[in-house]
C-alpha cells in the first residue's frame, strides 16, 4: 500500500483561480484532493503553480542551439532547415538519448512538467530502419524516464518534400516511412510508452507539405488520442498550399479533416480573420512556440483576434523556459500592435490548452497527475506578491530563476532550481558534444 503525501502552499493557482492555505494530497503520483483554507501540514511552500505542459518539442534540436545564429547570406527558415538536416545526419541513438535527457531536464527546471515530443528522427544515418523500427522512440522514452518528465509521444508520419506528394529529399531520409512502416512504428511507440507511469501516444502527420490527403486520413484514423500537425508556419508554405489546392493551409485542413478537440495545430502563424475564427470554433488547440517562431523568423500569431484554446511549446529548444514562451507570446503582440496587456490569464490558458493537446487532465485538481511548480517567494520579483501578480512577476520579471521545486507525478525532481540528475545528464551530454563539435 502506498501512503498519501501532502504538499501545502500558502497560495496556489487552482483551476478556478488563486486560493490560500492549500493542502494537496497525493497518492500514487496523482492528486486525490485539493483543500484550500487548511492548516500547514507536510511539505510546506509559499507559492504553488500547476506544471506547464510543453506541447511541442524536437528534443534533438537542443544540441544545435546557438549554432545557427551567424549570418551567412540571405538566411531564412529554409536555410536553417538545411543546416538542421546536415546536423541530424550524424546523430546516433545514444546521442539522441543524451540530448533528449538534457532537454527534458532543462524543461523540468524551466517549469515544464510534460512534453509532447513531435518525434521524426526515426532511422539510421543511411535512411535504413534500425532493427527495431522504434529504436529512436525508445531512446526518447528512456530520456523521459531518466529525468521523470511526463511524455506524450507523437511519432511523426513524414513521406514527402512538398505539396502534392513530391518525393522526399536526401536530407529527409531519416524521417521517412510508408503507411505500413508507420503502423509498426506506432506499435513500437505504444510499447515504449507503456513502461512509463502515465505516458500517452498520439499521431503526428508532419505537415501538409509532408503528407498527402490520403495519408492524412490514414494516419489520423490509426488511433484515438492527440493529433498534432505543423501548419502555416511560413509565408512560402501558404503560397505553395494555395498553388497546390487553391486554399490556404489552415483553411484546407478545416475543410478536409475533422479538426476538433483531438487536434493541435502547431504554429498556425499565418491565418486570415476567417481562418482564425474557424480555428477557435473548431475546439482544436493552437500550439504556439513563440521563442522558436521568433528565432526562425516565422511571423506573429494573431493572438489578439483568437478566442480559442492554445498552449505553448519549446519546439527547437533553442532556449527552454515556460515563462520565456509566455513573455514572448505577449511581447510579440505588444510590438506588432503597439499596445500593452493584450492577452489575459496566459498561464492558466496555456496549462488548460497544453494539457488538452497532450491528452491529459490539467491543473491542481483531483484526478490530475501531481505535476506542480513552487516559486521562491524570496526572489526579488516575488516579494509581497499575491495572486495574479505572482504569475505576472514570474513571467515578466523573473523567469526560471524564480523556480524552486518541481514535482512530477508526485515526485520532487527539482529542488532549489536544480534537477536531481543534473550531474549525470550533463556529463553524458558534454562528452557527446565534445565528440560532435
Ligand atoms: C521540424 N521545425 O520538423 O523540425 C520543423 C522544421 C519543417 C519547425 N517547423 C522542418 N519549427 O517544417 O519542414
Ligand atoms: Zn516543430
Amino acid at each position: 500500500m502506498m501512503s498519501n503525501e501532502t504538499v501545502w502552499f500558502e497560495q496556489a493557482l487552482l483551476p478556478d483561480g488563486w486560493a490560500r492555505d492549500v493542502r494537496v494530497t497525493i497518492s500514487a503520483g496523482r492528486i486525490i484532493e485539493v483543500a484550500p483554507g487548511t492548516a500547514r501540514a507536510g511539505d510546506c511552500h509559499a507559492i504553488g503553480l500547476p506544471g506547464m505542459p510543453n506541447l511541442h518539442s524536437h528534443a534533438f534540436q537542443r544540441a544545435m542551439a546557438g549554432l545557427t545564429e551567424r549570418r551567412s547570406g540571405d538566411d531564412t527558415f529554409w536555410s536553417w532547415r538545411e543546416v538542421m538536416y546536415r546536423f541530424v545526419e550524424r546523430l546516433t541513438p545514444d546521442d539522441v538519448e543524451a540530448v533528449a535527457a538534457l532537454a527534458y531536464m532543462e524543461m523540468l527546471e524551466g517549469g515544464f512538467t510534460r512534453v509532447g515530443e513531435f518525434h521524426y528522427l526515426h532511422h539510421d544515418s543511411d535512411g535504413r530502419t534500425f532493427g527495431d523500427i522504434a529504436e529512436m522512440a525508445a531512446r526518447i522514452a528512456a530520456a523521459a524516464d531518466e529525468t521523470g518528465i511526463g511524455l506524450t509521444l507523437l511519432p511523426v508520419f513524414y513521406a514527402h518534400s512538398g505539396f502534392g506528394g513530391q518525393p522526399p529529399s536526401h536530407g529527409q531520409r531519416r524521417f521517412i516511412n510508408d503507411i505500413d512502416g508507420y503502423a509498426r512504428l506506432l506499435d513500437g511507440c505504444r510499447k515504449a510508452a507503456a513502461a512509463l507511469p502515465d505516458a500517452t501516444v498520439g499521431v503526428a502527420p508532419h505537415s501538409l507539405r509532408a503528407v498527402t490527403p490520403e495519408e492524412l486520413t490514414a494516419v489520423t484514423g490509426m488511433k484515438d488520442g492527440p493529433v498534432h500537425i505543423h501548419i502555416a508556419e511560413q509565408v512560402r508554405e501558404v503560397e505553395d498550399c494555395v498553388a497546390w489546392s487553391g486554399a490556404r493551409p489552415v483553411e484546407w485542413l478545416l475543410d478536409h479533416a475533422e479538426v476538433g478537440r483531438r487536434w493541435c495545430l502547431v504554429h498556425a502563424t499565418h491565418m486570415t480573420g476567417d481562418e482564425t475564427g474557424r480555428l477557435a470554433r473548431s475546439d482544436a488547440v493552437a500550439g504556439l512556440c513563440p521563442v522558436t517562431e521568433a528565432d526562425l523568423g516565422d511571423g506573429v500569431f494573431p493572438a489578439a483576434d483568437y478566442t480559442g484554446a492554445y498552449g505553448i511549446g519549446s519546439d527547437s529548444n533553442v532556449l527552454i523556459g515556460a515563462a520565456d514562451e509566455l513573455r514572448l507570446l505577449e511581447y510579440a503582440q505588444r510590438l506588432s500592435l503597439r499596445k500593452r496587456n493584450v492577452l489575459e490569464q496566459m498561464y492558466e490558458r496555456a496549462v488548460a490548452g497544453g494539457a488538452r493537446a497532450l491528452g491529459v487532465s490539467a491543473g491542481l485538481a483531483a484526478g490530475a497527475s501531481a505535476d506542480m511548480v513552487s516559486l521562491d517567494a524570496s526572489h526579488p520579483a516575488l516579494i509581497g506578491k499575491i495572486g495574479d501578480r505572482v504569475t505576472d512577476s514570474y513571467v515578466f520579471a523573473a523567469g526560471k530563476d524564480a523556480i524552486d521545486c518541481v514535482w512530477r507525478h508526485g515526485r520532487k525532481v527539482v529542488s532549489g532550481g536544480r534537477h536531481f540528475a543534473r550531474q549525470a545528464v550533463m556529463r553524458r551530454y558534454r562528452a557527446m558534444m565534445e565528440r560532435l563539435l
